[in-house]
């Protein structure tokens, strides 16, 4: 057994002979080990598997590395589910590293709590305001900063932030419980929390920092001077690949460890987390312990990260699902769109990019694309197309402008994005219907079906504000015309085939 122990909060490995064990129907539940817990520091918004496998997982190393009391309490918004699953286990689940050597389930611990605040709001900003966090980090998905993407502003219009400007006491939203939150910790004389956001926004901390100080001064402009001068809202650049945990996932799990899991997450080896090192009075857990690079300025590897990682996997996940394919490892399986990728990297986005220091994009290029290759992470096309509307700008349409400027053509991202207009017109290449989610997806459906043909069409999904600014709009229109009649034509495969 080589589990990491003598401390408080553990990733246990399992006994590697449990691999051998014959599934048990009776499996007993996974259980969190006897060891002490150690307090809680961090509260974290959105416990999903992407950060239950990442963030998570570096706190339980530094933890056990270097100590301090960095339990973390999950919060989710509005769905209880997690909290259901992961109640009976005490909030322990099994962590299933697919690499090449095969499968590493560990157990992580560092959960000690996770809250719903629908069902009860107090409890939620209870928990933020308490003296002993210092940290409350988020991953809710790029729309769960109700900003707008093109311009990383508050978004006043968005529904959950006119509730929560009508009710700032019960907010909805992300922003608006941090608001609510940080207010509190100002009545009662504390030091505002470290806002840690962990989602894939181009500048995340000052995106955040923006939409939080828009809602404050809304509010109380004082409340909003506070948080501008002691707050803290570092920037970060989080990767790894963490598919949703299917059912075939928590079978499989039982499988290898004899435990059974209602919650468990798979993902890969890799796992990167760069972080600005700028914590309200340094207060933080021993991230670099882990493996955290903690660093000055994070744009670099950020841009990086969402352009090449993100950027390629949105154009796969387009591509790939007009084209038939279910997951990303089957699109790069398929030489076809193996070429464009690689193609994408090199003629289109590294030109574009400034490495970080230590990089060398080829390289990283090279080590994406073996990620992507991995037969066993199953992460579906479907699911990276989700919200494309607040994922365009960062990872497509800025490379694209920046090519622009420098006279650099860019067919392959045009490709990308008249993919995506074909996808969110909601109907696949064999006139099935594709279920789009998107939170502008009735607006994007809807255009898509009053304009007669493809250029109309073109023309009016490249006139939603949201996404497009005027001049990129302009910009764009012929090439992604032309390449939207291409796809219409061939199909995505042929289209790839014609532009690789
Ligand atoms: C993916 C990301 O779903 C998506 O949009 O591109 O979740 C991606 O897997 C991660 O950012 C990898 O770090």
């Amino acid at each position: 057994m080589t589990s990491l122990t003598g401390s408080p909060n553990r990733l246990i490995d399992f006994d590697r002979r449990a691999r051998t064990r014959p599934v048990n129907p009776s499996a007993p539940r996974l259980a969190r080990s006897a060891a002490a817990r150690p307090g809680a520091g961090i509260v974290h918004l959105g416990l999903g598997a992407f950060f239950r496998a990442h963030g998570a997982f570096y706190i339980a190393e530094a933890i056990a590395k270097s100590g301090g009391d960095w339990g973390v309490v999950g919060l989710s918004l509005m769905n209880p589910a997690m909290r259901d699953r992961l109640a009976p286990q005490d909030f322990a689940y099994t962590a299933v590293d697919l690499g090449p050597e095969g499968e590493i389930p560990r157990v992580v611990e560092v959960v000690r709590d996770v809250l719903v605040a629908r069902e009860n709001p107090e409890a939620a900003l209870a928990a933020m305001a308490d003296p002993a966090i210092r940290i409350v980090s988020l991953t809710v998905t790029e729309k769960g900063y109700c900003h707008e993407p093109a311009t990383g502003r508050l978004n006043p219009d968005h529904p959950d932030i006119v509730h929560d400007l009508a009710n700032p006491a019960a907010p909805r939203s992300a922003p608006g419980y941090l608001v609510r939150a940080l207010a509190r910790r100002r009545e009662a004389g504390l030091r505002p929390f470290t806002v840690l956001t962990c989602d894939n926004l181009p500048q995340n901390g000052r995106v955040v920092r923006s939409v939080v100080l828009d809602l404050a001064a809304a509010v109380d402009p004082a409340l909003a001077d506070w948080i501008a001068a002691e707050g803290r809202f570092p920037a970060t650049m989080v990767d790894r690949i963490v598919p949703a945990t299917s059912a075939a996932d928590i079978a499989r799990v039982t499988e290898l460890t004899g435990f059974a899991d209602a919650a468990p997450v798979v993902h890969e080896p890799f796992r990167q987390w760069v972080i600005e090192d700028d914590f309200v009075d340094g207060a933080r857990p021993d991230l670099a312990a882990a493996g955290a690079r903690m660093v000055k300025d994070v744009a670099a590897f950020e841009h990086m990260k969402l352009r090449m990682l993100n950027g390629a996997h949105s154009a796969l996940s387009y591509l790939g699902y007009l084209g038939g394919h279910e997951t990303i490892a089957e699109t790069v399986a398929d030489p076809v769109y193996a070429r464009f990728v690689k193609r994408l990297w090199r003629d289109e986005i590294i030109p574009a990019l400034t490495p970080p220091p230590g990089e060398d994009l080829h390289a990283y290029a090279d080590a994406l694309f073996s990620r992507f290759a991995n037969p066993a992470i199953r992460h579906r096309t479907w699911q990276i197309a989700m919200d494309g509307s607040q994922k365009l700008p960062q990872r497509i349409l800025g490379t694209i402008a920046e090519n622009r400027v420098a006279g650099r053509p860019c067919p392959g991202l045009h490709l990308a994005v008249a993919a995506w207009m074909r996808y969110v017109g909601g109907v696949d290449e064999k006139d099935d219907p594709i279920d789009v989610r998107d939170p502008l997806a009735e607006r994007l459906r809807a255009l898509s079906d009053a304009a007669p043909d493809g250029p109309a069409k073109v023309a009016a999904l490249l006139g939603l504000r949201q996404i497009f600014t005027p001049e990129q709009a302009a910009a764009m229109r012929d090439d992604v015309s032309a390449a939207y009649a291409t796809l219409t034509r061939l199909g995505a495969r042929a289209a790839i085939e014609g532009a690789a």
